[in-house]
């Protein structure tokens, strides 16, 4: 039986007309592995649309796009739906998930748990990111890894790996890139691309959320607070949060860090990060969240002095820190 890279591969080869989907909020993965699939489509002649609710996010707007990233489903669906980097039928959104009766959906993930909601289905959870699984298939249709499809492509695997630091990071993705920088890839620029898009408001948000920092446990718990007061003073939203919580883990002393994010009156998203055998993911489950071992969250309702002082003690009580 052939395998599900090839079956899709044969797919994207005999059929056409193809809606090319990702999970609504795209972060890097998702944005450049929609991007990618439209290059390779475009590259076999194929008819297709790129679908995103929120569109090509602004600090994506680089990007070199084959087409235009649509907002709204078309009126008749294309025979054919692939769905990328969607951890459950749901993160898809509701539009495209009310309507997948009208057409194929091609299931393409990395997320533990995913459940082979699609038709076709290939999901591989030691992949690193979906867009190092795109960048095989267009190694499988001879399509060189080179201009804008590299740079999807790249943006993709880069931001999944936290830029090949995390775990998650595999052999072949670095062989995979090494290729694209034979291609011509100028990874310097495509980097400062990524990187460079701060506002000056995400940097008087982390300025503050850092400076309200505090330390538990001699100084191995650190707890920095998010309120919506602080995000509608400085004129941010919960997305020039993301990845704050890494820079407060780089504290020496620090073995948990901890954000809570104010959602609601009494309402707090907390997210929480560790290193190696500390497991942020058992705590997080003791409120309902999960995760992984190192990089978990959840929600807590209860007044935010409350929800530090649970938080901290759960964390304090389950690593057994003095
Ligand atoms: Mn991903």
């Amino acid at each position: 039986m052939p395998s599900p890279m090839h079956r899709i591969s044969d797919i994207l080869t005999d059929q056409d007309d193809f809606l090319v989907a990702a999970h609504y909020s795209p972060d890097g993965d998702a944005i450049g592995s929609i991007c990618a699939m439209g290059h390779i489509l475009a590259r076999l002649g194929k008819r297709y649309t790129l679908y995103s609710p929120s569109g090509l996010p602004a600090s994506y707007d680089f990007l070199t796009t084959p087409a235009p990233i649509r907002t709204t489903l078309p009126q008749t669906l294309p025979q054919w739906t692939i769905v990328l980097d969607c951890g459950a039928a749901e993160r898809m959104g509701a539009d495209l998930l009310n309507r997948t009766g009208e057409t194929t959906v091609v299931n393409i993930d990395h997320h533990l748990g995913n459940g082979d909601f699609g038709t076709e289905n290939w999901v591989a959870v030691d992949q690193p990111a979906v867009g190092a699984m795109v960048t095989l298939l267009a190694k499988h249709l001879d399509i060189p890894l080179t201009g804008p499809l590299a740079e999807c492509l790249y943006l993709a695997i880069a931001t999944d790996t936290g830029y090949f630091t995390y775990g998650s990071t595999t052999p072949e993705s670095l062989e995979l890139t090494a290729e694209m920088l034979r291609g011509g890839l100028d990874i310097a620029r495509m980097n400062m691309l990524i990187s460079k898009q701060w506002t000056e408001q995400r940097l008087r948000l982390w300025a503050e959320v850092m400076n309200g920092v505090t330390l538990f446990a001699n100084k191995q718990v650190a707890v920095g607070i998010i309120t919506r007061e602080l995000f509608q003073r400085t004129g941010t939203d919960s997305q020039d949060a993301e990845n704050l919580i890494n820079t407060i883990r780089r504290l020496k002393s620090v073995r948990v860090a901890a954000i809570l994010r104010e959602e609601d009156i009494d309402t707090y998203k907390f997210s929480l990060r560790s290193y190696g055998d500390d497991n942020v993911q058992a705590i997080a489950s003791r409120f309902g969240g999960g995760g992984h071992k190192n990089a978990s969250g959840g929600t807590i309702t209860s007044s935010l002095a409350e929800a530090i002082e649970n938080l901290v003690q759960t964390i304090t009580s389950s690593l057994e820190l003095a």
